[in-house]
This record gives C-alpha cells, sequence and structure tokens, in this order.
C-alpha cells in the first residue's frame, strides 16, 4: 500500500520513481523500503522494459540510508530485528529489468549499495557516495557487501568502508560505478530518458538474460551468507557497546566514541 514516499510516472515503456521524502533525506524506513519493491513490481506489471529511480531534483541529499531512528536501539535483541533495508535490497537485486539510478546529491550507507545494485548509474558531477556502517558500529550483510564488491575495485571499497568518508562523483566515475557524469539537473533527467527509451526499443528477453546473466556471474551464491564465521563477526558488531554508542551519537548529533568492545 503506498505511503507517498514515491510516486511513479509511466512513459511509453519506461517508469520513472521519484523519492519524495525529502525532509528525512529521503532515508529507507521500512514503509518507504516496502513502497519501493511494490512501485518496482507495480512498473514490471504495466510492461515496463526499464526504470529510472531518482529523488527531487535539486536536493542535497540523494538518500540517507537506512532510516537509523528505525535500527534497534542495543536494549532489544538485534538478531531478532529484520533489516528492511537488506531485505530490500534481495528484491532490488533480483528485479528482472533494468534500473537506472539517477543520481544528484549525497547517497549514503544502505542508499550506496542500492545505487551499487542499480544496472546504470548517472550521476550529477557534485554528488557523493559514502559507505557507512563504521560511523554507526553495524556490520553490514555478506550479500550487500558483495553487491559493493562488484561493483567497485577492492582496494576502494576497504577504503570506503573503513574510513566511510563520502568520495566524489569524479572518483566513482574514474572507478566505473557511474557510467555518466552530467553538470545540471535538467541534463540528468535528460540523459537517464535517453537511455532508458533505447533500452525499452532492444528486445527485452535478450536484456533479462543478459541482465540475469551478468548478476549470477558477478554475486556470490548463499554460500559466503552461511559461513558460521563471518556471521559470528557480525554478531559481535550487532551486539556490542560501539553500535548502541553508534546510533545514540547519530540521534545526540555528536561524533561517536568508539572503544572496540
Ligand atoms: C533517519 C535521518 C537520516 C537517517 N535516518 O541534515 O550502511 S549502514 O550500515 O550505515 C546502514 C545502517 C545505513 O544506511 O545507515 C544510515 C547511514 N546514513 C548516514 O550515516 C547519514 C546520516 N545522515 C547524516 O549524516 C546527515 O543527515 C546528512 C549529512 C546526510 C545531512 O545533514 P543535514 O545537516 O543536511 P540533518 O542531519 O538535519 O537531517 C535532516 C532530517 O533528516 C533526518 C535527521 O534526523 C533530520 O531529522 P529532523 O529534521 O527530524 O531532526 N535524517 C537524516 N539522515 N539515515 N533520519
Amino acid at each position: 500500500m503506498a505511503q507517498g514516499f514515491l510516486t511513479a510516472q509511466v512513459r511509453g515503456h519506461v517508469t520513472e520513481v521519484t523519492m519524495r521524502n525529502a525532509a528525512k533525506h529521503n532515508s529507507f524506513s521500512a514503509a518507504m523500503s516496502t513502497e519501493l519493491v511494490d512501485t518496482l513490481r507495480e512498473a514490471q506489471g504495466a510492461g515496463s522494459r526499464a526504470v529510472i529511480l531518482r529523488a527531487e531534483p535539486g536536493v542535497k541529499v540523494w538518500s540517507a540510508g537506512h532510516d537509523i531512528s528505525e535500527l534497534p536501539d542495543g536494549d532489544q535483541d538485534p538478531l531478532a530485528w529484520t533489516n528492511t533495508l537488506a531485505a530490500m535490497m534481495e528484491d532490488v537485486a533480483a528485479f528482472p529489468l533494468p534500473l537506472i539510478a539517477a543520481v544528484e546529491g549525497g547517497v549514503w550507507g544502505g542508499a550506496c549499495e542500492l545505487v551499487m545494485a542499480a544496472d546504470i548509474v548517472v550521476a550529477h558531477e557534485a554528488s557523493t557516495f559514502a559507505i557507512t556502517p563504521a560511523k554507526l558500529g553495524v556490520a553490514y550483510s555478506s550479500a550487500g557487501i558483495s553487491r559493493f564488491l562488484a561493483a567497485l575495485p577492492v582496494h576502494i571499497a576497504k577504503e570506503m568502508f573503513f574510513t566511510a568518508e563520502p568520495i566524489s562523483a569524479q572518483r566513482a566515475y574514474d572507478f566505473g560505478v557511474v557510467n555518466h557524469l552530467v553538470a545540471d539537473a535538467d541534463e540528468l533527467e535528460l540523459r537517464c530518458w535517453q537511455l532508458a527509451d533505447v533500452i525499452s526499443q532492444r528486445a527485452p528477453l535478450t536484456i533479462r538474460s543478459a541482465k540475469a546473466e551478468i548478476q549470477a556471474m558477478t554475486l556470490p551464491g548463499e554460500s559466503v551468507n552461511e559461513s558460521a564465521q563471518l556471521r559470528s563477526l557480525r554478531d559481535s558488531a550487532w551486539t556490542s557497546e560501539d553500535y548502541r554508542e553508534g546510533v545514540r551519537a547519530f540521534k545526540e548529533r555528536r561524533a561517536p566514541v568508539f572503544g572496540g568492545k
């Protein structure tokens, strides 16, 4: 059921989805995550052959990632918690149609994974990209990390995970994460629609098959997620005092102080 965090516009065989919760920097609450998945399914059901995902023109933040107010507080068992953004990412990654991310503004945390999972990325040259779990003390899922590694060179992925500092759109372009850099919001829209229109004139079954093949060849299967050692490392972060400190610090608008336990 749509909650109004997103709108969809259909033209020909293309659906353009716009994130419209700028007041919360398009952070992904459970409701917005569900709405995105539902909207993508509707686009597919309506016969679209490509989808553009964008924010409203002129925003400073494309998306601030997971809605931090919905992360578990630390006084509840995080292992019993359902990570709604991670669940959304599974559906986005399995989405069979070409997904074009039209990026303007800062892209943070889980939203950065969303951009990495898109098939084509067009970005305003002032955009930035940051992978932020080390600022919050959370452990990132194996499936999520595999999506970063499918898009980024390994040393860059490590630098981004370890520093949590944003990189520029130009750097992202240099690494091949961004397909096209554009100078303004009009050009962003135009370039995305041009790409989507061309894609929608090509053979849909060929594209669907190519996308599935590329996903299968660039992303590992379930076995990595099931590693007991990795699971134990993730659990030790989720149950740590540092995780509680990271979330508290965001809410108190201060820098976190991590003790490593
Ligand atoms: C809820 C928010 C958020 C937000 N959630 O504006 O990848 S992981 O592991 O890190 C994963 C768990 C994840 O994705 O976590 C989220 C990662 N995201 C971040 O670290 C970015 C968090 N946001 C920020 O650092 C700032 O908001 C930026 C730098 C993006 C923009 O700063 P600015 O001063 O322009 P505000 O911080 O004032 O944000 C405007 C409103 O949006 C809320 C924030 O609490 C504020 O709400 P109020 O107006 O009610 O105070 N907001 C921003 N990000 N991720 N809420």
